[in-house]
């Protein structure tokens, strides 16, 4: 029996996946993947500008590819988490 956590893994795993076999690499998220993705699966994604996901990019692009892979997928989400914490904590 699969757990909550168990489930909120696999469903970032399928996440990505299915935005990261767009284009490209298959492995990792394009700059437009990624925009997608943040656009389509995150409630804030609606309001971010182009130049937002431009730095957002260069940020999360440790191995300076010019594409985010898993790793480095990880490390966005890490930080994601961190803010909604901070937001939940203040309501
Ligand atoms: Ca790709
Ligand atoms: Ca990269």
């Amino acid at each position: 029996m699969a757990s909550i956590l168990d489930e909120a893994i696999c469903s970032i795993i399928a996440i990505f996946h299915k935005y990261s076999s767009r284009e490209g690499d298959k492995s990792t998220l394009s700059k437009k993947e990624l925009k997608e993705l943040i656009q389509e699966e995150l409630c804030l994604g609606a309001k971010i500008e182009d130049e937002e996901i431009s730095e957002l990019m260069k940020g999360l692009d440790q191995d300076k590819d010019q594409e985010v892979n898993f790793q480095e997928f990880l490390a966005f989400l890490g930080t994601l988490a961190l803010l909604y914490n901070d937001l939940l904590k203040r309501e």
